[in-house]
């Protein structure tokens, strides 16, 4: 007698798929997905990925400058996090496929995306607490939805990662309320820094909710949980208050509570800059992934000595 396995149709993959998705469940790696799902969450681990990598530059710029011992080690710590964060994505973007490589080639060639923020200059150690409280803290807005995102590997990484962005976005509002208490001239590097940094954070959610060709499909597929626009009001909403404790002024003269919607409006954000730096033309996009090239290019001598050890080493176990 020979036993026949069943067939199992692409239908009916389909439909499983669509079914787990629909009941909250998560897609495990060696659960069939569509390739657009497939494509779109390597698209968007590796731009994660990148951005975390990337952000260590602006704040990395700062840390042999540190004003105290304290401050260092704080800054030291948080960007050995990013650096975490994004080993961790790049291991969840393994899981589907993707070359690690192959993703760094995308990065140092300007084939793939990270964010916009990272392409701004840090200028002095208030950009340290500036981008603790509203970059991290936007980081933290986008982000804890994401730790119910449909894909598992990403939503059990986005954990551990907001719990220490929620670290990183509290030392930076210390580090600002500290300086708010101290000189004439420290109230005066905090204003310079939040008006710098305000606008760009909120163009880190992304493009107005009508021009983003890809939330329609990725709530569907619940991978986003929130359009762009929503989570960029509710970083709105949480910050106006953190802004007024700390005693400063965001640099938007048509931001006011709206009883009527029960949220803050604020002013019209410059797109076409958004589209400048997205596209390569930032302030600092070049000096960026040049540095990157160039940590690469330097790193690999440590690549090759672990593939000749871990040669070695499966060699040894062999005999
Ligand atoms: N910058 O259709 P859309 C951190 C791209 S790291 C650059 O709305 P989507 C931290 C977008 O990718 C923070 N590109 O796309 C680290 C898409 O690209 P394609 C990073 C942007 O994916 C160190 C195109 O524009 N966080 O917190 O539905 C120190 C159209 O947009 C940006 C994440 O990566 C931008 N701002 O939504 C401190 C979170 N906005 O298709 C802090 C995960 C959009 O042309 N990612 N694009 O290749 C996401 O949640 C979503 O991917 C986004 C965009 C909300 C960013």
């Amino acid at each position: 007698m020979t036993l026949t396995q069943p067939e199992v149709s692409e239908v009916d993959l389909e439909g499983h798929f669509e079914r787990t998705v629909a009941k909250d469940q998560r897609i495990e790696p060696r659960d069939w997905m569509p390739e657009g799902y497939r494509a779109t969450m390597i698209r968007q681990i590796a731009q994660h990925a990148h951005s975390e990598i990337i952000g260590m530059q602006p704040e990395g710029n700062w840390i042999t400058r540190a004003p105290s011992l304290r401050r260092k080690a704080i800054l030291l710590a948080k960007v050995q996090d990013e650096a975490g964060h994004g080993l961790y994505l790049y291991s969840a973007a393994e899981t589907l496929g993707a070359d690690r490589p192959d993703l760094t080639e995308r990065l140092i060639s300007g084939r793939q995306k990270y964010s916009s923020i990272f392409n701004y200059p840090t200028l002095s150690f208030a950009d340290v607490g500036v981008i603790g409280w509203l970059v991290d803290g936007a980081a933290i807005c986008n982000q804890v939805p994401l730790c119910r995102s449909s894909y598992g590997p990403y939503a059990r990484a986005m954990i551990r990662i907001c719990k220490e962005e929620s670290f990183h976005q509290r030392q930076g509002f210390e580090l600002l309320m500290t300086m708010m208490k101290g000189t004439t001239a420290q109230r005066e590097m905090v204003r310079d820094a939040v008006n710098r940094f305000w606008w760009p954070s909120l163009m880190m959610f992304g493009p107005p909710d009508a021009d983003s060709p890809n939330t329609a499909r990725s709530m569907a597929w619940r991978i986003k949980r929130h359009t762009n626009d929503e989570l960029r009001q509710r970083f709105v909403d949480m910050t106006v208050p953190q802004a007024e404790a700390l005693g400063v002024t965001l640099p938007d003269p048509d931001l006011k509570w709206n009883a009527a919607r029960g949220h803050y409006d604020f002013g019209a954000i410059d797109w076409t800059e958004l589209k400048r730096v997205i596209s390569g033309e930032g302030p600092c996009n070049a000096q960026r992934v040049a540095h990157r090239r160039r940590a690469h290019e330097d790193g690999a001598w440590v690549r090759e000595a672990a593939a000749a050890y871990a040669a070695k080493h499966e060699g040894a176990v062999r005999d």
